[in-house]
């Protein structure tokens, strides 16, 4: 599977209820307020590791849970907050809301952070509702929840290595077989017209990606053929893997094959010719093709490794593919410091306001609230003390949900419903 985008599920930690309690002393039968606050949930942390080039980590695990807060605890101590859930991802990822489609982060440089999902907000244990007027509340919060969202996690590839030599060599039956592209394979020149991307895996661990570019000829350099346009792929490569048909299918002689498209590739830009080259000597299954690699062998006096395959029977493809990621892990890779990207943290915006309420009936009579910050309200009450359960019904009052029940006809004693609970309304 060619994985660069994925669509994957975060659940922030909620914030820890707080709760309601009271000193006891021998001397202070009734003491003051003692519940503590909740601890902070969890919040959902992307971060960068440069160690990492490809989004296969996503393929198994695409739903990340940060733990909740601890609760609020007697004697007015604090829960613990939740410590965030850290996902580490490669550098150019790019996150977004799938809902919206908005941007929230843009991972570039080695160790940068995001916030992709904020954790809630410990809810307040009782000392923090003490006023003069009512020293000893029997009010807690419950914890805010935490964010969740489904996101989008895309990774612009960029090709570690890439594939050279002439039309019809294999590249694309040998990108094919090694990772789970699927390039248009044929007998014909230029069956490959625009560059096939692939994620190559060796078994250890390791991956890398690999381009499958059009055919280059002679002349390639000064816009003949289709190669030219394509140079500027190879020239962003890391490493350049030179493929050649061995077996000389079309009469042409390997060496001189060889040969032509280094001439290219150095007129294209002189820099191509230091780039680090590994040979893929393909075709090896066909008659002729060991008497060619000898007769190659002597010729060429460059010291690239030179892998004998057959892309056809698959022979000889694992040394070749370990060869490719040793000669990667020894090119440092160009990186972006986090001096050099602006700041750390990305943070999160909210767009726009929250969803406040909505009110809306059943066939039933019943009335139905529904809103994110009504919701949000809901979770944060603690209803086994009627003091929370009265701070709801005013803030839900202050909110206008009163007036608007009425104005859709709710009359005392009609059923109101909220996320599974069912209330009563009062006149
Ligand atoms: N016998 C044999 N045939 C092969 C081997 N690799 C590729 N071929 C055949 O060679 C032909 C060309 O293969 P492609 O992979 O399309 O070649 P390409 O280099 O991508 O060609 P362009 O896209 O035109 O540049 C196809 O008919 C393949 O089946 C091999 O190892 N052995
Ligand atoms: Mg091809």
């Amino acid at each position: 599977m060619f994985v660069d985008q994925v669509k994957v599920y975060v659940k922030a930690g909620d914030g820890g209820n707080g709760i309601v309690a009271f000193r006891r002393e021998i001397y202070e039968p009734m003491g003051g307020p003692a519940g503590g606050d909740g601890g902070n949930g969890g919040d959902i942390v992307f971060e960068v590791d440069e160690g990492l080039n490809t989004l296969m980590d996503f393929r198994y695990k695409r739903h990340f849970k940060a733990k909740r807060g601890e609760h609020g605890m007697s004697k007015g101590q604090h829960g613990k907050n939740a410590d965030p859930l850290v996902v580490r991802v490669p550098p150019g990822t790019t996150v977004k809301d799938d809902d919206t489609g908005e941007v929230i982060a843009d991972l570039v440089a080695h160790k940068q952070q995001a916030i992709i999902a904020n954790g809630g907000r410990g809810g307040r244990g009782n000392i923090r509702f003490a006023t003069a007027r009512n020293p000893a509340p029997e009010i807690s919060e419950n914890g805010e929840p935490g964010r969740e969202r489904y996101i989008q996690v895309e990774l612009k590839l960029i090709a570690d290595v890439g594939l050279v030599g002439f039309p019809s060599v294999g590249k694309s039956t040998l990108l094919s077989v090694v990772s789970a592209a699927k390039p248009k394979i044929a007998d014909y020149h230029f069956t490959t017209i625009a560059p096939n991307l692939g994620v190559v895996e060796t078994g250890d661990q390791r991956a890398f990606v690999m381009a499958d570019l059009p055919g280059l000829i002679e002349g390639a350099h000064e816009g003949i053929g289709l190669g030219h346009q394509f140079l500027r792929h190879v020239e962003r490569t890391r490493i350049i893997v030179h493929v050649i048909d061995m077996a000389a299918t079309e009469g042409r002689d390997p060496y001189q094959d060889y040969v032509t498209i280094n001439t290219e590739l150095k007129a294209y830009d002189l820099s191509l010719e230091k780039r680090p080259q590994i040979i893929v000597a393909n075709k090896m299954d066909m008659p002729g093709a060991a008497e060619n690699l000898d007769a190659f062998q002597k010729k060429v006096n460059d010291d690239y490794p030179i892998f004998p395959i057959s892309a056809f029977t698959k022979d000889g493809l694992k040394p070749l593919l370990f060869a490719i990621s040793d000669l990667l892990d020894s090119i440092p890779k160009e990186t972006t410091s986090i001096e050099d990207s602006e700041q750390k943290h990305v943070m999160y915006r909210f767009v726009g306001e929250e969803d406040a309420f909505t009110v809306t009936r059943e066939s039933d009579g019943s009335f139905v609230l529904s809103g994110d910050k009504i919701e949000k309200l809901f979770k944060m009450t603690d209803f086994n003390h009627d003091e929370s359960v009265r701070r709801f019904s005013r803030q839900l009052r202050g909110m206008g949900v009163d007036d608007a029940l009425r104005k859709r006809g709710a009359k005392d004693g009609d059923t109101v419903r909220l996320l599974e609970y069912e209330f009563e309304f009062v006149e």
